[in-house]
């Protein structure tokens, strides 16, 4: 049993403790309590996360949004606080610990099954996004700076091959090209974020769709999860991160990347979902839905890459050359969306019409 949990108010005894492998930063917990009550417990990864309280603040200020404005549903999980009232648990060993309840009967997918799985997905991306579009966004704190400033992740890239930590530099020649041959249109949306040409949101910032929770009986999404990231940022991202992941035609770190590639059919019910979802985006967002989807996978093809040569200090791995093979997936799909960048705007242009 995780000792951390008798810092929180829970209902029982806690009974069966087990470890939940899904993301690649936090490490979580489900603890089940006699009596039935079931929690998930999270160790919050303090490398990646450095300033835990401003997450917590952050989720803290949008939920009493949220609620202020009649969100009905539940827009996004709620934590629990310590039983000395605070937001989460600091074992003074550098561990930060949060609590909130398993939501029963409730399931979380790695990939959708059938394409009305990532429509859910859409329309539950879509509708938090719709939900945050009042929210004065500058109010957030940035829980990772720069967590999607791509051209800062492009220095980050150039800062791991000069300090080349675990001497894997001469590697990943053909990786650097690739990567370094595409800066340009990479840094293409920060730019219009930072001329004002789009609006900066209160966005999620990590739409992968095992950020959702669907409930068991309906298949219909219930709520957005892993608030971490949540904070300043373009609508674009998010349309983009869900894309990157969830309209893949193989998993995030499949090595054979003949698999890998953009599913158009899921894309556009990715589309249809979000926008229906998210009425309020401004003509100039909807037109950068497909420049995110494709910046989102390059930028994540940097860090990945970055991480690897800083000798996997970041994401978890499962064996040493796991990063790159991740990075080099997340390069296939950039090469395809290139196939397909015609087809990836008509698409948005088509369904933002018939709405
Ligand atoms: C991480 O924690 P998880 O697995 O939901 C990462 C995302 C990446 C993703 C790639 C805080 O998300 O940015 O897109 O891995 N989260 C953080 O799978 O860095
Ligand atoms: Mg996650």
């Amino acid at each position: 049993m995780r000792e951390e949990i008798h810092r929180f108010p829970i209902d029982g005894e806690p009974i069966r403790c087990e470890e939940i492998k899904a993301g690649h930063v936090n490490t979580t917990y489900l603890i089940t309590c006699s009596g039935g009550a079931r929690y998930i417990l999270q160790d919050v990864n303090t490398y990646a996360f450095p300033k835990t309280g401003i997450i917590m603040d952050n989720v803290a200020a949008i939920r009493s949004y949220l609620a202020a404005s009649g969100e009905s549903a539940p827009a996004m999980i709620s934590y629990i606080d310590t039983t000395d009232g605070q937001r989460y648990y600091d074992d003074g060993r550098g561990g930060a610990w949060r609590l909130y309840r398993f939501v029963e009967n409730s399931f979380c997918l790695d990939r959708a099954e059938r394409p009305e799985d990532f429509y859910e997905c859409a329309r539950a991306f879509g509708r938090f996004q719709n939900a945050l579009i009042g929210f004065p966004a500058e109010q957030l704190g940035e829980t990772i700076k720069d967590f999607h400033n791509t051209p800062a992740r492009y220095a980050q890239l150039r800062e791991a091959v000069a300090a080349d930590a675990a001497d894997r530099v001469r590697e990943v020649g053909e990786e650097l090209a690739f990567l370094f041959a595409r800066e340009k249109k990479a840094s293409s949306l920060q730019r219009m974020r930072d001329d004002g040409t789009l609006p900066t949101r209160a966005t999620h910032n990590d739409t992968k769709i095992n950020n959702v929770l669907f409930d068991a009986d309906t298949r219909r999404a219930v709520c957005v999860i892993d608030l971490d990231t949540v904070m300043p940022g373009l609508s674009a991202y998010d349309f983009g991160d869900a894309i990157r992941f969830g309209a893949s035609t193989a998993a995030e770190d499949e090595t054979d990347l003949d698999k890998v590639g953009l599913d158009l059919e899921l894309y556009r019910v990715f589309t249809r979902g979000f926008l229906e979802a998210c009425p309020a985006l401004t003509e100039k967002e909807i037109e950068s839905l497909p420049l995110g989807v494709y910046v989102i996978t390059l930028e994540l093809g940097t860090r990945f890459l970055a991480d690897y040569l800083k000798g996997d200090r970041y994401f978890s791995i499962d064996y040493p050359g796991h990063n790159l093979d991740r990075a080099r997936n997340q390069m296939k799909l950039v090469a395809d969306y290139e196939e397909k960048w015609n087809e990836m705007c008509r698409i948005v242009a088509e369904v933002a019409a018939c709405r």
